[in-house]
């Protein structure tokens, strides 16, 4: 029987009865049903009363279970196993080499000066933090960029790179109506669900060969180039997700002239700054080429990863347009956006980044906290190359694990060989194949390569 339930318990007898009065008459309990709650127990145990209302019909009735995140929930079911050999290979967080959460020594040092100062907790204003918004558009175009000089960077402080692209999706929707936003096949999970939520079309360029497990990239030309002119071109600044394939300096040239001449807006999600190389300036090069052509450029950046700051929730949207007036009109429809969705963002996030980045000393100490932290990921990717070319011996060419870059790797596994990575082997990862390499220790290597050969060999 459907039938929602109502249960109070309380220390006295009273309370049953004040309860009773309500359900009576005075009381809209969500719609219930007078006729149709009909049940109502009193039962006595350890000197408490307890009442339970059960009603057939609940005014939420109509609402169906949503599915688990295809990301964030694969962590859910990780916690969930007991088995002693589990990895999580889903969410792309970085750990330690004994497979622990890592927050950042400089982190931890800005935290402690920041205790120290003993600031207040009053609002941001709606835009964020001047601070940090300053050294966010710096840190992501170069601090001598003549658009920064020339006020042409409208930055907002965002809920992380995924706040920041709502803001952007939600101006998009506002003020480019109908047009439609490409995205890669495949991409970030998340993409498409924050696409849909602001209601703006997108379609699909493709980008993933699975023969050459590499770039298609006359496919993606070839979409983009089809594409209605006026289009937004969402575009991985570096470290692409799920496949860790970025065009190469040459193809970005090409991916910049196709854009260019077909007046698209290249739109890049750059949640991997620092990440993927070690090199903050390595990884802005992208997003730094297209502006250098003097092309108005949307970028969302995310500190989640590069600063370990996921929990923090900081980030940052920056539209750069051709001239200041349009970047200061820019930044108000941001902000008018931003005001009734969550008003202003949180402060913690920002006084940590623009503290680390506005001090040359926590400065340097980052960059060699980011390259230790690539390079750990760089180790583990090689080992399980290494494993799976030693382990396998069907001649198979592993060698795609090397290329790809980033936190990931994309294993070409489909949805049953991941299923039998979990089922049979602990191993908790997303159901497109992809494993995070930030989640996996140099000890593991072997019991993956295992895994994925299995799998890879058994499971059709
Ligand atoms: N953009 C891309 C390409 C990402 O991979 C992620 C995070 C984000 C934006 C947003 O991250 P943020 O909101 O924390 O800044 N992707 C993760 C986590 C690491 C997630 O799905 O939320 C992932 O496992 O793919």
């Amino acid at each position: 029987m459907a039938s929602s339930v109502l249960s109070l318990a309380s220390a006295t007898p009273s309370a049953s009865l004040s309860f009773h009065g309500i359900h009576k008459g005075k009381s809209n309990l969500g719609g219930i049903n007078k006729e149709k709650t009909n049940t109502f127990i009193k039962a006595k145990s350890f000197g408490r009363t307890s009442m339970v209302v059960a009603s057939i019909v609940s005014r939420f009735e109509g609402i169906t279970m949503a599915p688990p995140d295809p990301i964030l929930g694969v962590s859910e079911a990780f916690k969930a196993d007991n088995h002693e050999l589990k990895l999580n290979l889903g969410v792309g967080a970085y750990r330690t080499e004994e497979l622990q959460p890592y927050v950042l020594d400089v982190v931890k040092k800005a935290d402690k000066l920041l205790l120290e100062k003993g600031e207040n907790r009053e609002y941001l204003p709606i835009e964020g933090l001047a601070a940090f918004n300053k050294v966010t558009a710096e840190l992501l175009f170069g601090a001598d960029n003549p658009v920064i000089k020339q006020q042409r960077v409208a930055t907002v402080q965002g809920l992380s790179g995924t706040g920041s692209l709502r803001l952007a999706a939600a101006l998009i929707e506002r003020y480019f109506r109908g047009a439609k936003v490409l995205i890669s096949s495949p991409t970030w999970g998340n993409h498409k669900n924050i696409f849909n939520d602001a209601r703006v079309p997108w379609s699909e360029y493709r980008y993933y060969d699975p023969k050459t497990v590499g770039l298609d990239f006359e496919g993606m030309i070839a979409d983009i180039k089809a594409a209605p002119k006026g289009s937004f071109i969402l575009l991985h600044g570096c470290a692409h997700n799920p496949t860790g394939i970025d065009p190469t300096p040459e193809q970005w040239e090409i991916i910049a002239d196709v854009i260019q001449e077909k007046n698209h807006v290249p739109f890049f999600d750059i949640a991997y700054q620092g990440f993927a190389s070690g090199s903050l300036d390595a990884d802005a090069a992208s997003v730094r080429m297209f502006v250098a052509r003097g092309m108005e450029v949307i970028a969302a950046q995310s500190y989640s990863k590069n600063l370990g700051l996921y929990a923090e929730r900081i980030g940052a949207i920056n539209v750069v347009c051709s001239s200041p007036e349009a970047a200061a009109r820019v930044k108000s429809q941001l902000k008018r956006i931003a005001r009734p969705m969550y008003s202003n963002p949180p402060v913690h996030g920002a006084r940590i980044v623009a503290d680390i980045v506005g001090d040359s000393t926590l400065f340097n100490e980052w960059n060699a906290e980011m390259e230790m932290m690539a390079g750990r990921i760089k180790n583990v990717r090689h080992k399980l190359f290494d494993s799976l070319s030693s382990k396998d011996k069907s001649g198979k060419d592993w060698s795609f694990v090397l290329k790809q870059i980033g936190m990931f790797s994309f294993t070409g596994l489909n949805k049953a060989q991941c299923d039998n990575m979990t089922n049979k082997w602990h191993v908790y990862m997303t159901k497109d194949g992809r494993i995070s390499l930030a989640g996996l220790s140099l000890a593991k290597c072997e019991y993956l390569a295992d895994a994925i050969i299995d799998s890879y060999h058994n499971v059709s």
